[in-house]
């Protein structure tokens, strides 16, 4: 695998514990926080780590698993891009006795043997949270209310279960139209290039509802451009709470965020070691995570720590 951090021989020459990690990429704040959480918590247990960064595709991921089951790895542990596609390879793994960890973002198989535990957040939740807490802010609204939603990554976990979790939360008050839903890959530039178009296409828009802080903030670039303030003209809702997007909910250009913690590596490399241990481990595992407006955003931003 090209982009391997680790050049080492492979197997369990070293006598530590070999853990093969196949990475989404680096599309996010979010996405490099859980790589620097993953590589500095295997680096404290002690554990041979071998990384690889699909750069958010599918097929490279399938091909680093290849690799590591090749390599006779002691476990895998990876964060599926997508949620389906992925029963032969996991298929391979669990043939050639190599145990799998989900982190992050969950996959559909039907056979839950292939994994031994998936270890994330709720996202379902994270949509929910999020489209409450506008309906409690538009209640005395009269008219239509017009949101626009910036998604995710097409079929990846988060995408899928943030629209779920917001529409079913905005369905309590009819006046809540989401007029326009598309795809900005989770990345500043696709939430830039999407929102252009939103606006463009609707004269208007009161709320943006983006999956993540990044598309968010590349959205506040489109918006301004526009002539429109954020967090005023439009409302503005994201997911995660990384550091970026916590500045701009202090500063008063988004107006609530639901928290997505990426800080998984610590809990991972313990789980690897009861896995490796042969020792049963509870089959899903999730993350606690609370929700900011402005004032906690102010609050928070000193001490935190991504
Ligand atoms: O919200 C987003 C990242 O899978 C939870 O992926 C993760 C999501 C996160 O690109 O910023």
């Amino acid at each position: 695998c090209g982009n391997s951090d680790t050049g080492d021989k492979g197997g369990t020459g070293s006598g530590k514990i070999v853990l093969g990690f196949s990475q989404v990429g680096a599309e996010s704040g979010w996405r490099t926080a859980n790589t620097n959480s993953i590589k500095e918590a295997a680096a404290a247990a002690g554990f041979e780590l071998k990384f690889d960064d699909a750069q958010q595709k599918q097929e490279n991921q399938i091909k680093a698993i290849r690799n590591f089951i090749q390599q006779k790895v002691d476990v895998i542990a990876f964060s599926p891009v997508v949620e389906s596609g992925w029963d032969t390879v996991l298929k391979e793994a669990k043939d050639a006795k190599i145990p799998v960890i989900l982190t992050d973002r969950s996959v559909d198989s039907a056979d839950k043997t292939l994994y031994k535990t998936f270890i994330g957040s709720d996202f379902v939740k994270e949509g929910k949270l999020s489209g409450e807490w506008l309906v409690e802010k538009t209640k005395s609204a009269t008219g239509p209310v017009n949101i626009v939603e910036l998604q995710g990554t097409t079929g990846s976990a988060p995408a899928n279960d943030r629209k779920k979790g917001f529409a079913a939360a905005i369905a309590a008050n009819p006046n809540l139209k989401v007029i326009a839903s598309q795809t900005g890959d989770f990345t500043r530039a696709g939430g830039k290039a999407v929102m252009e178009q939103f606006l463009k296409a609707n004269p208007k828009i009161d709320v943006l509802f983006a999956h993540n802080d990044d598309m968010g903030l590349g959205a506040l670039e489109a918006i301004t451009a526009a002539g429109k303030v954020p967090g005023k003209d439009i409302t503005i809702i994201t997911i995660d709470a990384v550091k970026d997007g916590m500045q701009a909910l202090a500063d008063g250009k988004f107006n609530f965020i639901a928290e997505c913690s990426p800080l998984l590596g610590p809990q991972l490399m313990d789980l690897v070691k009861k896995v490796k241990a042969g020792e049963t481990i509870p089959t899903r595992i999730e993350t606690q995570e609370g929700t900011f407006t402005q004032e906690q955003a102010k609050a928070a931003l000193p001490t935190r720590k991504y």
